[in-house]
């Protein structure tokens, strides 16, 4: 701590004020290795790990299941390139409701990797990885296409339950490629003339970087028709004063916020301010992650009017929507 307390404040380089900061790996020298190559990647490994947690001072001191779990990453990845292309990855349905109006008001699309021998992984547990490898940019694009052909197959099918939303979940490292407003146009041409509104998820953390070219990239989208969710709201590094610039429509709270309701310690107040804010804006605002009765009535007499969870109904691949529906 501190070396990074030396190095962490900034410092004047010829006129120039200069940001600097460290990742630390540290290894035990007692450690049973004898080549210095040894020595190295494993201290590598502690530094990479470091550089991953985003811990406040970035130390890790290295211990063999941090190798173990580099190694994994490593197979991981080349598993998912393989997952890729011989189409292991999936997309599943899960509906949000209004039930105030016994209605399904759409979709979202959730992305599941069928392993062939880990069984069904959810995306917390590769997404990240796809983020790291670049390998989000090719998969995104097939997250937002996909879903996009699908509902205008389902909109011939099923004409009279329809209009519906269809949400896709966008990755940040998505929203800073160059032409990817003009990207997600292209997908969402295909849904023009039928009564499929498209809603891209973002979450705040995405606003971070580059605020003012997202916003932009947001706007342009907007204006086309596409709308924009908030997801897992709250549990970002919120700063409330931006939501009023952005062309945004509704807001999702996490699952977080929804599960910690019927608890001693829940502050039922900010979920109501929440609410509030949110009509106060104009924007609608859809729980997530409902799962218990009870959360579900607290919700209704928060005016809380759309919901998704498994309360109602769990992520379905396409046949069993089409059973449903
Ligand atoms: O980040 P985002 O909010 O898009 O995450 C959606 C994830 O939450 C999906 O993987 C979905 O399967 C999961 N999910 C949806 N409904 C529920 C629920 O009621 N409970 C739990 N635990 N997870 C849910
Ligand atoms: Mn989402």
């Amino acid at each position: 701590m501190e070396l990074h307390r030396l190095i962490d404040p900034t410092f004047d380089l010829e006129g120039f004020i200069i940001y600097a900061s460290i990742t630390i790996g540290i290894l035990d020298s007692r450690v049973n290795f004898h080549e210095a190559e040894e020595f190295l990647r494993a201290a590598e490994i502690a530094n990479y790990n470091a550089k991953e947690q985003g811990l406040q001072y970035p130390t890790v001191v290295y211990d063999p299941s941090i190798q173990i779990k580099a190694l994994e990453r490593f197979h991981m990845k080349i598993e998912l390139r393989q997952a890729i292309s011989e189409q292991q990855l999936q997309l599943f349905y899960q509906p949000i409701v209004d039930l105030s109006a016994f209605q399904v008001l759409g979709f979202e699309a959730l992305i599941r990797w069928q392993h062939p021998q880990r069984g069904w992984i959810l995306p917390d547990k590769f997404i990240p990885l796809a983020e790291q490898t670049g390998l989000i940019i090719p998969l995104g694009d097939w997250i937002l296409g996909a879903p996009c052909r699908q509902l205008s197959i389902w909109q011939y099918q099923f004409l009279d339950y329809l209009p519906l939303s269809l949400s896709v979940d966008l990755s940040g490292i998505q929203l800073h490629e160059r032409d990817i407003v003009s990207k997600i146009i292209h997908h969402y041409q295909s849904l023009q003339g039928l009564q499929v509104t498209l809603k891209l998820e973002i979450t705040e953390s995405m606003l971070m970087i580059n605020t003012q070219t997202i916003i932009n990239s947001l706007e342009e989208l907007h204006a086309v028709g596409i709308k924009i969710s908030i997801d897992d709201f709250v549990t970002g590094y919120s700063s409330l004063s931006y939501l009023p610039d952005l062309p945004v429509d509704s807001l999702k709270i996490d699952r977080s916020f929804v599960s910690c309701m019927e608890k001693e310690k829940c502050s039922l107040g900010i979920i109501q301010t929440i609410i509030t804010l949110a009509h106060t804006l104009g924007l609608n605002v859809i729980a997530e992650g409902v799962e218990t009765v009870s959360e579900m009535k607290i919700l209704g007499s928060l005016v809380c009017k759309y919901k998704q969870g498994y309360l109602f109904y769990r992520p379905m691949p396409p046949h069993q929507i089409e059973d449903w529906l």
